[in-house]
């Protein structure tokens, strides 16, 4: 039998890939793997453990954080703060940057900005959820603790960005700019494998991802796309299938592999959208241009957005490139 590729001999076979390839990247990459090992682990067995439900505190998005939520990010925190290669993480379960401000730390020349473990308030339920993760290099001079300037690049500046979901299995998928492959936790052995060499997302699809119990909230481009999606069309395949797990990571990796779209619009609940530009949407953004796919906020570029805080929201169209133009001639056909 081939013994297939693992996460570890993959990141060093490619990182002769990455400009600038001294090794610190595979290093980092290697300490993502080792957290999102860990946090797997910790997730598989919380309906045994008493970690399940809030730990009665609030995070910085007013949301009730999971206890899982926190092991989450203390595990990524942990993780890259162990290796050299990092000198600070936004995440969304911190108000402010965390820098990593010893001497060590603070020559190194990474940052990285997380969603340590997305689509929390699935966990009871136990729906799949996920880690989002995205890597700068840091602007201001090694040597000198990091600042929020170092956090607020557009996404077209990532090195790498990728996910961890938590599903009927465990996968790792990232790039480095060279493509996206996808790697599956085999946990017999606690090793990621090379499961999806080089994903592509298809051209179109017939899968639509978005949250219609805010339909009356949405613009009204918006509500005429889903309307087209749910048309009887036989030469476009519609009607398309409507699919919403409400786990960002689980939505965006089915429609990356199938095909397909997903939606997070404003809407008077939400007036800038609900997904973070910098932990979710700039990362996943990478990924799916890097698949052949695209992310906007409806008009624009999602990688080319400057971020002007944190955690600022944004609208979100994101999967299929067909079906991504498709919407945007809907928005601005019905432009208000
Ligand atoms: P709604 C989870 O909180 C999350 O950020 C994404 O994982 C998910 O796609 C979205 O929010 C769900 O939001 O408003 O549809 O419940």
């Amino acid at each position: 039998m081939v013994q297939p590729t693992t996460l570890g001999e993959f990141i060093v076979e490619n990182q002769q890939d990455f400009p600038y390839a001294t090794g610190e990247l595979s290093h980092l990459l290697t300490s993502i793997r080792l957290a999102a090992k860990v946090v797997n682990r910790e997730i598989n067995k919380a309906g045994l453990v008493d970690i399940l439900g809030a730990i009665g505190r609030d995070n910085i998005q007013g949301e009730a954080q999971q206890k899982l939520d926190v092991i989450a990010n203390d595990t990524f925190m942990r993780a890259l703060r162990s290796m050299g290669q990092v000198c600070g993480v936004a995440s969304e379960e911190e108000e402010y940057f965390v820098s990593f401000d010893d001497d060590i730390h603070s020559e190194a020349k990474y940052i990285v900005l997380m969603d340590p473990l997305d689509g929390s308030s699935n966990i009871d339920v136990n729906v799949s959820v996920g880690t989002i993760f995205s890597i700068y290099r840091r602007t201001t001079p090694v040597g000198i603790p990091v600042t929020l300037e170092d956090f607020l690049q557009p996404g077209d500046a990532q090195v790498a960005a990728g996910y961890v979901v938590y599903g009927s299995s465990t996968m790792l998928v990232y790039t480095t700019g060279s493509g996206v492959n996808g790697f599956t936790l085999d946990p017999s052995i606690g090793v990621f494998c090379l499961s999806h060499p080089n994903m592509h997302i298809p051209e179109t699809g017939k899968i639509y991802s978005v949250n219609e119990g805010n339909y009356v909230h949405f613009p009204e481009g918006v509500k005429q796309y889903i309307k087209y999606c749910q048309e009887y069309d036989e030469a476009s395949g519609r009607p398309y299938t409507s699919r919403y797990i409400g786990s960002l990571v689980s939505d965006f990796h089915r429609n990356l592999i199938k095909g397909g779209v997903y939606l997070y619009p404003t809407g008077t609940m939400a007036p800038k959208g609900k997904l973070r530009l910098l932990y979710e949407c700039n990362p996943l953004a990478f990924i799916v241009e890097q698949a052949g796919g695209s992310a906007t906020d409806g008009k624009r570029r999602i990688m080319e957005l400057q971020p002007s805080e944190l955690h600022e929201r944004v609208p979100c169209f994101i999967g299929s490139p067909k079906m991504v133009d498709t919407a945007h001639a809907f928005l601005r056909k019905y432009e208000e």
